[in-house]
Formats: C-alpha cells, sequence, structure tokens
C-alpha cells in the first residue's frame, strides 16, 4: 500500500517500468477532438494562460492547434463528429510499445496501429495505438535519441 499526494490509499502492482530520468511523467501527450476548433481554441487559450500553458502550435489546414509551455502537449483537433479523446502514454523503450499493445488487445482494445516508428509525427518517434472500450484512442510512444 502506498500513499498518493492527497492521503487517498492506492494500491501498487508490481514494479514500475518507467524510464529512470523520465521527466515528463505517465502524459506525453493529450488529443481531444473539438467540433468548433476557433471556439475551443479561444477557450482553451483563455483558460490555459493562469497555467502557464499557450498556443505553441498551430496548423489551420490539418486543423490542430497545440498547447503547452515548453512543447505541446494538449492538442485540440477539429473533427466533424464527437468522439473519445486521445491520450499517449510514455513508454520506456520499444519492447513496452509491444507489450502495451499485445497486452492491450488481449484485454479488449482494438487495433488503432501496431507497434513501429511514425517518423511523420517526429524523428525517432515509435509507437502503438489501440482504441478502449468506449473508443478513445490509447497510445504508447518512445521518443528515442
Ligand atoms: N492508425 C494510426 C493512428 C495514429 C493516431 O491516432 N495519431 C494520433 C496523434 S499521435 C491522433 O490522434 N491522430 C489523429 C487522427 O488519427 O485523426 C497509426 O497507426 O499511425
Amino acid at each position: 500500500m502506498a500513499v498518493c499526494r492527497e492521503n487517498r490509499p492506492v494500491t501498487v502492482y508490481g514494479e514500475a517500468t518507467v524510464k529512470d530520468d523520465q521527466e515528463d511523467g505517465m502524459i506525453d501527450h493529450v488529443g481531444i477532438p473539438v467540433t468548433d476548433l476557433a471556439a475551443s481554441r479561444e477557450l482553451y487559450a483563455t483558460a490555459l494562460a493562469p497555467l502557464g500553458y499557450k498556443v505553441l502550435y498551430e496548423n489551420e489546414e490539418y486543423g490542430i492547434v497545440g498547447f503547452g509551455a515548453q512543447r505541446p502537449q494538449l492538442w485540440l483537433s477539429r473533427s466533424s463528429r464527437k468522439m473519445g479523446v486521445h491520450v499517449a502514454l510514455v513508454a520506456k523503450d520499444r519492447v513496452a510499445v509491444g507489450s502495451f499493445y499485445e497486452q492491450a488487445l488481449a484485454a479488449g482494445a482494438t487495433d488503432n496501429g501496431p507497434p513501429g516508428p511514425r517518423e511523420q509525427y517526429a524523428p525517432g518517434y515509435y509507437a502503438a495505438f489501440v482504441h478502449d472500450l468506449d473508443g478513445n484512442n490509447l497510445e504508447a510512444v518512445v521518443h528515442e535519441q
């Protein structure tokens, strides 16, 4: 048994396999589909400003806006319909990405992209994608140097 910051008891299952120097924590980035990108951009820009996050990237053609402090970590993406969110979790290495993918599928998730490089996002970007039981898009990613 361990205790988190809010003093709620939580159970720790086994050894963590996160990187020793993992600075970004568990979440690499989050994607939120929005049906009115301009309106949501304003809402998020206003709400996130007091937290120190601002628009760091936007591409009207692709319909995306990225918020963050040092790098974009919260992405709004234009969507024609309401749909699930996208959460990308930090993985230690390719083995962890592969295990995440296999275990998620075995547990009932559906394939949304097998483990492999995604150089279109960034050099050294290696990831796998699944949809959870409610259609949320879950990713494990390692940024290889
Ligand atoms: N099937 C794709 C999934 C890629 C994906 O989901 N990418 C994330 C961003 S890292 C996303 O939300 N993309 C927007 C979309 O697919 O509409 C793959 O395997 O590469």
